[in-house]
């Protein structure tokens, strides 16, 4: 019979990827098919194969581009990729080979891209973060985390005045940053240009009634390149050192434009990662939170939001630590089934942020399991929820933080500590579904 299709050509177990290349780590479930031909397919699809033999083709070239699956068991798959298949400093682009069709063929059940190694040649078209974890001391001057952050809740409503207001009674309670909330754009109620201005003033006023560094991450996610570009210059203009930016939602290249200006106005980006669990939450189907967050941190932002184990987001404990490690680090081994070795070289080491559905009541815990150091925490309904108002909530966050920082139990910090007894009063430990 003749030959159809030549899935089989792309795939050899005795082959050694090159060091040049990119290695990809995949999930995938196939029935109906072996798990040769299943890999061959990934492999096929997301390089240069398509689903029939093509007899014009110059054989000799093409196969220079061929992805080869060399490793596989019936559940999980690494294949390697010739660098020459990428465009060099394209995200998108990358993105469409090993993220792109392969999950929707039919041949598969299911597929999930666990990670990706990219070799120094590729890496060395990015930059990275300005600052990564160093804003802790070169925003905030402060000699260790956590930088602490706040959303001002309920998500929506508020008129810029009314924001701004509770913007400064957040300052005063010893947080170091208020946050928008990753659904506050320009909206008719709360103008962006008007909500920059009005925060701008307020941090000024805090900062110097309290000597402390005060910042934001203000929401520039936008509808097009051009008002993103604009949004980001106006913040600058307003002397933030920070913006912030629904990465998933705004897609890779206007990341990777944000990340340009962040450059050349010397900004710091903070990453919401709002939507990623439409294709994160599945151990079987999708691709991994660890491996969009590398991405981000390749691109440039400086800090990511990667879950809290304690808090109301899904999110396993080991992916989350494998996660936390990954952005930290400058160079990371390998984890069975979860995390590639990578080494990141030039690119700095990013800040983790844990944030949903925090309290002061649960920030211990949260401790343990992430450390103080390096790490930035946002505790919105958590500050906002106090029975007090907001700078009794902010002041509750921060009694929780030194009476972890002290060794100090909470309950024994609380009795000469009102606004966090209050909380404790009102939350205890519990943990927000
Ligand atoms: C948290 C939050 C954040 C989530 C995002 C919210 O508010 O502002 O967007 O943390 O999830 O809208 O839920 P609370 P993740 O502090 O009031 O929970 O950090 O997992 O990306
Ligand atoms: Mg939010």
């Amino acid at each position: 019979m003749r030959k159809i299709d030549w899935y089989d050509e792309f795939v050899n177990r005795n082959y050694r990827p090159k060091k040049r290349e990119i290695v990809a780590l995949f999930r995938y479930g196939a029935t109906g098919i072996s798990s040769k031909e299943a890999v061959g397919r990934i492999a096929s699809e997301s390089s240069v194969g398509t689903w029939t033999t093509l007899p014009g083709m110059p054989v000799k070239q093409i196969n220079k581009l061929k992805a080869i699956a060399f490793w596989y068991n019936k559940e999980f798959a690494k294949i390697a990729y010739p660098l020459e298949l990428w465009e060099r400093g394209s995200i998108p682009q990358l993105m469409t080979g090993i993220a792109g069709n392969i999950f929707g063929m039919k041949a598969l059940k299911n597929l999930r891209l666990i990670d990706a190694s990219l070799p120094r040649e590729y890496l060395k078209e990015f930059k990275g973060a300005v600052y990564g974890k160093e804003a802790i001391k070169k925003i905030f001057k402060k000699r260790k985390g956590p930088i602490t952050a706040t959303v001002i809740k309920p998500k929506l409503g508020y008129t810029a005045e009314q924001h701004a207001k509770l913007a400064y009674e957040i300052y005063l309670g010893g947080i170091d940053c208020v946050k928008d909330d990753e659904n506050l754009t320009d909206l008719k109620f709360n103008r962006f240009n008007k909500r920059v201005e009005l925060v701008a003033k307020a941090r000024d006023k805090a900062e110097k009634e309290t000597k402390e560094i005060k910042d934001a991450f203000i929401n520039v996610t936008a509808p097009n390149l051009k008002e993103l570009e604009r949004r980001i210059r106006l913040v600058h203009d307003f002397g933030f050192r920070y913006f912030m930016i629904d990465v998933v939602i705004s897609g890779f290249t206007a990341v990777q434009t944000a990340a340009e200006l962040a450059k050349d106005y010397k900004m710091a980006i903070h990453a919401h990662r709002a939507m990623h669990a439409a294709f994160t939450r599945s151990n079987k189907h999708g691709i991994s939170m660890l491996f969009l967050a590398k991405l981000f941190r390749i691109i440039g932002v400086d800090n990511i939001h990667i879950g809290t184990i304690v808090g109301k987001m899904a999110g396993s404990e080991n992916e989350i630590i494998a996660m936390k490690e990954m952005l930290l680090s400058k160079k990371v081994k390998g984890i069975p089934k979860l995390r590639l070795e990578q080494n990141f070289y030039h690119i700095r080491p990013i800040l983790p942020v844990a944030s949903g559905g925090l309290h002061p009541g649960i920030l211990p815990v949260l401790f343990d399991a992430f450390g103080t150091t390096d790490i930035a925490i946002q505790v919105g309904g958590g500050v906002l929820g106090h029975p007090q108002g907001a700078e009794a909530g902010a002041k509750a966050v921060c009694q929780a933080i030194e009476a972890y920082h002290r060794g100090i139990k909470l309950e024994e910090y609380a009795k000469k500590h009102k606004e966090l007894r209050e909380a404790l009063e009102k939350w205890g430990t519990l943990r927000p579904m």
